[in-house]
């Protein structure tokens, strides 16, 4: 194996014999297989599409394969065998359909679109020839990677939004392109550098369209204070993004006599008007997603997993751990969906009824609901507060939260902040400060939550609301600073989605992805002022001065 796709990544190099999630070898090497195999299809699907045919079928496989190889999200091993023989198939079909309108597939004949093996240890024989390691130039590796990287996170964008109905062939498009042009030898370094920067104006659009989903249905996010203490009745505690499986458990709980908390990025399910009506929604249950090992323990009730991050369960609550949607793990009970889009969580609720009420970890409440549509009604307020001095720099904190201790800085970057500045977060980062008593300032709090990663849309939609109100020219001239921490490739498709809208000086840690060679990180630095982080005095002097 040789994985290189997260922060954790071994050495900051790539791990090589087991990941540091925790993902085997062989899943490893599946994994890229699958991707491999994706790549074939979207080469017969591209076609398909010129010629009219109905590709919705391929479109969500295609999604949802790229979206389960994210880390943290499926680490089983049988499930990639399947999906890779489902993918061969799909591959198989969509040409034969292609031939049968009239299309060409002559010319459609690189090893992704030919290759075949039906067996466990032939896909195995074949995953040791196509990972990142068989791409010799570091930077096309490199530049390769980081689209690979971005297509994930925006593949998971886009499955939330096609699970409330919403779709846009452009990105379906995209992404299956640019799946095909990372296997096209003639592309060149430059070639590559516009494919990322395409990913990042590609993966604004899927955050829009999953922005305009999650509030169509459920309404805009609104200001809302979280219970994080706990009732006295048994509960299932679910985590992940998806706002879809988010309802269908609110409602296949109400009246049961079992409640339902959030954990980690499902937090700011507590913020939309739609789930507030449900009684039974008591509030949030402890931190980020590197926590669950303890948390979920204490918890005492069924876990439902929509999407990553899920870390390897320990026995002791491994029988309690449910997945759904693009997870999975050898041993727990998936839940799938339906014909008619629902899925069936009885049996969890069943389990529920069994288990002890959640043990109390900790009391009090927590603030948030900033998504854009709240912070442009408080607008005016906002850029008084500009205007006058109160505040004077904005500092955007996006992205996730992880185990290693390095990320302490955040914690210690938001304390030291002046009392002047506002921090504006989205993703499971926030849970290195969202428990300080930060403060406000004339009633705008210091830490405002926009909710989920994807979420980081909001705080760009505010940026260039903060531009136009200020009559400024260029989004970099605005009191906001970029202090982003990075985990996963939802992570990369947001930074792709800021290069594109000409953010410049992002700083993002705890350290810089293992997947930059140096001379990309030139590049990044040269045209986008891209930084790491060093420590909390100097990076604020830096920030401030
Ligand atoms: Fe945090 Fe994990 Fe949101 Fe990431 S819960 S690191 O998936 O996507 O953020
Ligand atoms: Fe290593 Fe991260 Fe890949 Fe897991 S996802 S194998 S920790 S680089």
């Amino acid at each position: 194996m040789f994985c290189h796709q997260c922060q954790e990544a071994a050495k900051n190099t790539g791990c090589t014999v087991r990941g540091v999630c925790g993902k085997t070898s062989d899943v490893s090497n599946l994994q890229d297989l699958l991707i491999y195999a994706l790549k074939g299809i979207s080469a017969y699907n591209l076609e398909a599409k010129k010629l009219g045919i109905n590709t919705n079928k391929t479109d969500r496989f295609i999604t949802d394969g790229l979206f389960a190889t994210i880390t943290n999200a499926n680490f089983d091993k049988k499930e990639f065998v399947n999906r890779i023989k489902t993918a061969l198939y799909l591959r198989q079909e969509i040409k034969e359909e292609v031939i049968k309108a009239g299309g060409k597939v002559e010319d459609i004949n690189n090893d992704s679109t030919q290759w075949f093996a039906d067996s466990e240890e032939s896909f195995e024989e074949k995953a040791k020839l196509i990972g990142f390691l068989s791409i010799e130039n570091e930077d096309v590796r490199s530049l390769i990677s980081l689209i690979t990287f971005g297509l994930k996170g925006l593949a998971a964008y886009t499955e939330h939004a096609f699970n409330l109905g919403y779709e846009d062939e452009e990105i379906y498009t995209f992404i299956q392109q640019a799946l095909v042009d990372t296997l096209d030898a003639t592309k060149t370094a430059d070639d590559l550098v516009a494919l990322n920067l395409k990913a990042g104006e590609v993966g604004v659009k899927a955050m829009a369209l999953l922005d305009k989903a999650n509030t169509s249905t459920y309404g805009h996010p609104e200001i809302t204070k979280v219970n994080i203490g706990v009732g006295n009745k048994p509960a299932i505690l679910i985590s992940g993004h998806d706002l879809k499986d988010m309802e269908e458990l609110l409602k296949q709980t109400d009246g049961t006599g079992v409640d339902v908390y959030t954990h980690s990025e499902m937090l700011p399910a507590n913020y939309y008007p739609a789930f507030k009506k449900y009684h039974h929604f008591i509030g949030n249950y402890g931190n980020a997603w590197w926590k669950q090992d303890k948390e979920f323990e204490s918890f005492n009730g069924p876990i439902l997993m929509t999407t990553n991050c899920l870390v390897p369960p320990k026995p002791s609550y491994k029988d309690r751990v449910y997945t759904t949607g693009a997870v999975g793990f050898e041993g727990l009970t998936h839940i799938e969906i339906n014909e008619d889009g629902t899925k069936d969580f009885s049996v969890i609720i069943e389990h529920a009824k069994k288990c002890q009420p959640p043990t109390e970890i900790e009391k009090g409440e927590i603030i948030g609901g900033f998504a854009h549509n709240t912070v442009l009604s408080l607008a005016d307020k906002v850029v008084d507060a500009v205007k006058s001095g109160a505040i004077k720099q904005f500092f955007v904190m996006a992205g996730c939260d992880g185990r290693m201790k390095s990320r302490d800085y955040y914690t210690d970057f938001a304390q030291a902040l002046p009392n002047d500045t506002v921090i504006l977060t989205a993703g499971c980062a926030k849970y290195k400060y969202n428990k300080l008593d930060l403060g406000d300032i004339g009633g705008i709090p210091r830490v405002l939550d926009a909710g989920q990663c994807n979420d980081s849309y909001s705080l760009a939609v505010i940026a260039l609301k903060l531009k136009e109100v200020f009559e400024l020219n260029d989004i970099n001239e605005l009191p906001i600073s970029y202090n982003i921490a990075w985990y996963e490739q939802k992570a990369v498709i947001v930074l792709l989605a800021l290069l594109h809208l000409g953010v410049k000086n992002i700083h993002l840690g705890p350290t810089l992805p293992a997947f930059l060679s140096p001379n990309v990180v030139n590049v990044l630095v040269e045209n986008f002022g891209i930084g790491g982080i060093t420590n909390v005095e100097d990076d604020i002097k830096m920030f401030l001065g």
